[in-house]
């Protein structure tokens, strides 16, 4: 069995709804299980700025998928969640990002695990440290505990936690 974590966002209403939609979609799969969700957090867009902002949150799995064939799934589940590929980092319904795989450290033709970018972005570090603080990153021998202690404020300041209520509490 292998371990995986999926970041997941969403910045087209209805934000809540896909995410969850998502989270069925990998549940209900022959090959995955469900182990752990983080809390959603409500996030500032990062590099194209002129949109809206995203719901995140972090999925921890275990799969019997290789981690390519689980990046096929990540990518079905995308295209039924009616996401259009138009801006390059741009609105979308959901994104499914697979962060990491096991232990692994390696860059395939589709696919680079750990996620490139994942030890410089609070709105993945912040909700995968609820479910996997301990976990190391490959390649940086520090744990997500760690990256997230050294983000600085003016990341960590556009992430906060979201209720379905609307009452947000940092
Ligand atoms: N995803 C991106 C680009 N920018 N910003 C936030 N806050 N959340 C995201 O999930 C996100 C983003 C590309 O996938
Ligand atoms: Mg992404
Ligand atoms: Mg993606």
């Amino acid at each position: 069995m292998n371990r995986a974590y999926i970041a997941l966002g969403a910045n087209i209403e209805p934000r809540a709804r896909h995410l969850q939609k998502a989270l069925d979609m990998l549940r209900r799969h022959p090959h995955i299980t469900m182990k752990k969700q983080s809390s959603i957090y409500e996030t500032a867009p990062v590099g194209y700025t002129e949109q809206a902002d995203f719901l995140n949150m972090a999925a921890e799995i275990d799969t019997s998928l290789s981690a390519s064939e689980l990046l096929d799934v990540c990518q079905q589940i995308e295209q039924e969640l009616g996401r259009k590929r138009s801006i390059r980092y741009g609105p979308r319904t959901i994104d499914l990002d697979i962060l990491l795989y096991n232990q692994e450290n390696k860059k395939m033709d589709r696919l680079t695990i750990p996620h490139p970018s994942m030890h410089e972005r609070a709105f993945v570090l912040i909700p995968l440290g609820d479910i996997a603080p301990e976990v190391l990153v490959p390649g940086w021998n520090k744990r997500v505990r760690d990256f997230i202690d050294e983000l600085p404020k003016t990341e960590t300041k556009d992430v906060s936690k979201w209720t379905e209520s609307g009452s947000a509490e940092g």
